[in-house]
């Protein structure tokens, strides 16, 4: 059974998920409309991780004997300027959620609740690969910096991590 603190600390970290899967569906709308298909595929992948992110909480809340709640979320921006600065916004984003999920294996030790401390390791072994994939990807972008013909690669190139992860991790 979870602890009231634990199971509210679980719950908030299902809204951050939900709001993660809401940011880059944005991101994806925002770069398909840009005609950036590769950056779109990405982010529409990533998106749906999200939710299973998010999915995979809820049915340990409930699982655990706790209430899993399906709360409101903020909306995310429509514009992101360019996409430079949309993925150092993803990159952002990702080092703000590390920083969440850490704060819950927080908890699990002040609670002693070593289940769930347990269940939180796949979630910070994903957030370190999630960081070092953004950081990649923006290593990548400084390389290219305003090059048209960069550009185009990028997009395909961004596209194939798109296929090989979608190919390599069932579990997401
Ligand atoms: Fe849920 O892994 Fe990114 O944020």
């Amino acid at each position: 059974m979870l602890s009231k603190k634990l199971e509210k600390a679980l719950n908030n970290q299902i809204c951050i998920e939900a709001e993660s899967s809401q940011v880059y569906l944005s991101m994806a709308s925002w770069a398909e409309i840009k005609g950036l298909e590769g950056i779109a595929g990405f982010m529409y992948m990533h998106s749906d991780e999200e939710r299973q992110h998010m999915l995979k909480l809820v049915k340990y809340v409930n699982e655990r004997g706790g209430h899993a709640l399906i709360s409101e979320l903020k909306a995310p921006k429509t514009d992101f300027g360019n996409f430079q600065s949309m993925f150092q916004e993803l990159y952002d984003h990702e080092i703000f959620v590390s920083k969440s999920i850490n704060e819950l294996v927080h908890v699990t030790l002040e609670e002693k609740d070593y289940a769930t401390h347990n269940f939180l390791q796949w979630y910070v072994a994903e957030q370190i690969e999630e960081e070092a994939l953004a950081r990649t990807i923006l290593d990548k972008i400084n390389l290219i910096g305003n090059d048209k013909g960069g550009l185009y690669l990028f997009d395909r190139d961004v596209m194939q991590i798109t296929a090989d992860s979608a190919a390599t991790d069932p579990n997401v």
